[in-house]
């Protein structure tokens, strides 16, 4: 058994066909690990989650903020913006079905000493602190009241300058919620006291001062977890002991990439070789 983890697809289906293309992968016996962000800005949001949503147990996905993006649109909680691509999926006849399993996905899968989530962890959490709070969004979401928290996250949450920007035990109800959504799907950078800079989507060399990858912070409280993440385009493939970041910007015309957890064998596909 093996297990690819493959950085965020964002409606990029074909390159997602062309990529397993490359490896082994035997879905009665291999696992595909998903970062998030399956939809969104590519062609085809619809058939990646038709796909990856027929996968069953041979798919492990993690809520990624453009997913969470797409729960709230169907919801009726925010718009569709001028960028976003995800029509396909709003009018498909098996739309419901696809929205109902995607709000019941996690935001964090811990297993095999990997802990697999969309975007980081702030630097106060070990890996068991973040699984558990990451339940308590989970559980929100797969109750009858994920309307009124995706309403906060984008009225206040989500927003830049609103609502806090720091985690500490003491935070109750959406607010807590709201600091756990956007370390999980949304952190590049903070402050070494854990401060989030939610709007920041640059390099990591160019972050503001006073702060830096979420991964560099001293005395990070989940350093001795391998971390399998995506979301930072900007950033690339990048590679080190305890983290995998393998948002590799395909729908940005760069690559997509795959990495096998138990040798961290690479593989990749180039937007310029397959367009
Ligand atoms: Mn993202």
């Amino acid at each position: 058994m093996a297990t690819y983890a493959i950085g965020d697809i964002q409606g990029c289906f074909s390159a997602l066909q062309r990529l397993i293309e490359q490896f082994p992968f035997d879905p009665s016996r291999d696992r595909l690990w998903f970062v998030g962000d399956l939809v969104n800005r590519g062609p085809d949001s619809l058939s990646v989650l038709r796909y990856v949503k027929g996968l069953g147990e041979a798919a492990v996905t993690v809520l990624g903020n453009h997913d969470l993006h797409l729960l709230a649109v169907a919801a009726g909680v925010t718009q569709l913006g001028r960028k976003d691509t995800l029509y396909d999926v709003l009018e498909a006849p098996d739309r419901d079905a696809l929205l109902l399993w995607l709000r019941r996905q996690p935001l964090l899968h811990a297993a095999d000493g990997f802990v697999l989530v969309h975007a980081g962890l702030v630097p106060q959490w070990t890996a068991i602190q973040a699984r558990q709070l990451a339940q308590e969004v989970e559980t929100t979401l797969r109750s009858p009241h994920y309307r009124e928290f995706l309403t906060y996250l984008y009225e206040v949450g989500y927003k830049e300058n609103s609502g806090p920007r720091r985690w500490t035990e003491s935070l109750t109800g959406h607010e807590r919620l709201g600091v756990i959504a956007n370390a999980l799907t949304k952190l590049r950078v903070c402050s070494p006291e854990g401060d989030m800079g939610l709007s920041y989507k640059g390099s990591p060399q160019a972050a503001p001062q006073g702060f830096m990858p979420w991964f560099h912070v001293p005395n990070r409280q989940s350093a001795e977890t391998t971390v399998v993440c995506g979301h930072w385009a900007a950033l690339g493939l990048h590679i080190q002991d305890n983290l995998l970041l393998l948002d590799s910007g395909y729908v940005w015309g760069q690559q997509l990439t795959a990495v096998r957890l138990e040798d961290r064998q690479v593989f990749q596909i180039s937007a310029s070789e397959t367009a």
